[in-house]
Parts: C-alpha cells; sequence; structure tokens
C-alpha cells in the first residue's frame, strides 16, 4: 500500500478550507514561519563547521551571553516577517522592545511572538535546540501594531507551535485542530506530516526538572517531586523515570510523545528571578496552548497559564506542563504546602 505524502503546506492549507471566512493570509504567515525554521536548520547542521559558534560579544536584554546562531535565527524570523503585509507587529525573546513593521510596508491582522533559538546554551554541545512561536489577531484596529497587540492571554492564539532541531528537524503546531507534527525532508527541502493528531499518553513515562535546583524549592515543590517518584505514602505505584536536557523543547516534545509533566517551578535562587525562569509570551503560552490541544494541561502552580494575562513583554513565570493529572498533582501540593491558609 502507498502512502499519501502530505506536506505542511497542503495540511495549513486544508486546516483553512475548514474556515470559510479566511483569506489565505494565515495559511502564508504558518508557511514563512516553516521557511525561516527551515534556514534555521541548515544553519544550525553547518554550526560546528563554519565557525559560527561562540558568543556574538553582546548580551540580550536577559542580560544573558548571547551566541551567534541566537542572533542569526531572530534575523531570520523577523527578515522573513516583516515585509509580507501579514504581520502588524512582532515581539522576541532576543529584543527588548516590540518589532514595528519598517515604514513603508503594509501593516496585517497578525501578532506573531517569538523565542527564536530557545536552550542557546546547549548549541555547542550538540544538544538540540528549539524554536517557539505564538499567532494572536491584533487587536487594535489599524496603524502599527502595538504592545497592547502582543499583551494577549494564550486563550486569545490562533496557533502555536515550535520547531525542534534534533536528530532531525520537526515543526509541530496547531491551530486549536489538533496538534501535528512534520518532519523536515532535508533533501527534498519540505516538511513532511509524520505525527498527525498528537496526543499525550495516559500512561505518564516522565518527570522532568532541574534536580541542581532543589535546595531552593519549596516545601509543595519537593513534596510532589517525592511523589512522582514514589516515595511520598499517596504515591502512584510505578514512580516516574527522570529526564532532563535542559532545553524547553527537546523536553516539551519527549514528553509530550511519551506522556510526563515537565517543570520549572519559582525557586528562591536568585531573588531577581522570583518567578522562575522560563517567560511567559515566548515560551510557556505557546507550549501551554499545544499541550491543551493533546489533551494535556499547563499551570503556574495555582492558575491555567492559558488565563493569565501578560503585563510585560519579557515577563517570567513558574512552569508545570504535560499530563493534566499531574499538573493538577503538583497544582494540590503547591496550595497545601506552599499557600498561606487564610
Ligand atoms: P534560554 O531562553 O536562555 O535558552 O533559556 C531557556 C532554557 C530552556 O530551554 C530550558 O528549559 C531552561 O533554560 C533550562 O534551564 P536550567 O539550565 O536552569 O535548567
Ligand atoms: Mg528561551
Amino acid at each position: 500500500m502507498t502512502q499519501e505524502v502530505i506536506t505542511i503546506e497542503r495540511h495549513i492549507l486544508e486546516q483553512e478550507r475548514a474556515h470559510p471566512e479566511a483569506t489565505g493570509v494565515f495559511t502564508s504567515l504558518l508557511y514563512d514561519i516553516a521557511l525561516a525554521a527551515k534556514i534555521v536548520a541548515r544553519e544550525t547542521r553547518r554550526a560546528g563547521l563554519v565557525e559560527i559558534l561562540g558568543l556574538a560579544g553582546r548580551t540580550n536584554v536577559q542580560g544573558e551571553a548571547q551566541m551567534k546562531l541566537d542572533v542569526f535565527a531572530n534575523e531570520t524570523l523577523i527578515r522573513i516577517n516583516s515585509y509580507t503585509g501579514r504581520v502588524a507587529v512582532m515581539a522576541s525573546e532576543e529584543e527588548e522592545d516590540i518589532i514595528r513593521i519598517p515604514e513603508g510596508y503594509p501593516t496585517g491582522r497578525y501578532v506573531l511572538v517569538f523565542d527564536p533559538l530557545d536552550g542557546s546554551s546547549n548549541i555547542d554541545v550538540n544538544v538540540s535546540i528549539g524554536t517557539i512561536f505564538g499567532i494572536y489577531r491584533r487587536r487594535t484596529k489599524e496603524g502599527p501594531g502595538t504592545v497592547e497587540d502582543c499583551l494577549q492571554p494564550g486563550r486569545n492564539l490562533v496557533a502555536a507551535g515550535y520547531v525542534i532541531y534534533g536528530s532531525s528537524t520537526m515543526m509541530v503546531y496547531t491551530t486549536g485542530n489538533g496538534v501535528h507534527g512534520f518532519t523536515l525532508d532535508p533533501e527534498v527541502g519540505e516538511f513532511l506530516l509524520s505525527h498527525p493528531n498528537i496526543r499525550l499518553p495516559e500512561k505518564p513515562k516522565y518527570y522532568s526538572v532541574n534536580h541542581g535546583n532543589e535546595p531552593y524549592w519549596t516545601e509543595g515543590v519537593r513534596r510532589f517531586t517525592r511523589w512522582l517518584q514514589g516515595l511520598d505514602e499517596e504515591s502512584p505505584r510505578k514512580p516516574l523515570s527522570s529526564r532532563y536536557i535542559g532545553s524547553l523543547v527537546a523536553d516539551f516534545h519527549r514528553n509530550l510523545l511519551a506522556g510526563g509533566i515537565f517543570y520549572y517551578p519559582a525557586d528562591r535562587k536568585d531573588p531577581r528571578k522570583p518567578h522562575g525562569k522560563l517567560r511567559l509570551l515566548y515560551e510557556a503560552i505557546p507550549l501551554a496552548f499545544i499541550v491543551e490541544h493533546a489533551g494535556g494541561y499547563a499551570s503556574d502552580g495555582t492558575q491555567p497559564i492559558l488565563d493569565i494575562t501578560p503585563t510585560s513583554l519579557h515577563q517570567r513565570t513558574p512552569l508545570f506542563i504535560g499530563n493534566r493529572d499531574l499538573v493538577e498533582q503538583a497544582e494540590a501540593f503547591i496550595a497545601r504546602y506552599d499557600q498561606p491558609s487564610t
């Protein structure tokens, strides 16, 4: 039996046809992101060869060292989306301010938020890295897009996705109608549907957290972790295995396919970072949208990530994401041990 080959372009088009009001702009925007992903994938593959590894000599707005590939990925996404007339404004983890459409070019009705290359500290040790993105409709009616267009809760997303640059390059996205994964055929240069309708397996396999931070965890997070390890008397009978890469897209992708929970809780390690490490707008919200459409759940420990309205572009949040029952269990431990009873 021969199997049908479905390219990402055809897939997005078919999804859009389900909406009679659609104009094709959205399809093109997603396809532009896939194009950017292909360019970044090419550069990632060549990273070790052409000496583009190492620091670019400046730090990003979070005060972290920025590697050259981050700059490249950031600029690629901006260049591809600035001149198409599909986007009103963008926001990137690597840019302090919103990214406006250059003067003289039309603004569109979509808002693109992205982390161009997450996990960049892993580049020079050949560990998987990724791009994360979310797409909103603009809120303002006309003119240049604004910060308010970017600061929307995840419930308003029209699409979200990520690209993982691993042993192969994959793009996973959802428009709210199933989560679908595509693998890049490097010879053909196309993303081909390889993982239709991804659902979190009911039986989770892994928990993923940076155990090095344990001394700084709250009591609730510590007890929740013991529960996952089978050390709490109310633990599920079989303890989960631990897996942690330290590259959010890779950790998330593995747990999405195998089942489990990833968490980066608030900790007391750095008083400047009381809300954990991950960014609400570029990391937590898009992945929360994906996980919910795959049957899972994401929380900041007390509330659904998708219900939070960001108040600033680079806001951080604790993140618990994966199988719904595990994330709800984390919330229960936090409510019991970390929140002063009133
Ligand atoms: P980055 O945006 O600077 O690349 O940092 C985010 C990364 C995530 O990919 C990952 O989940 C996390 O940092 C790992 O942090 P840690 O090394 O503290 O465990
Ligand atoms: Mg990041």
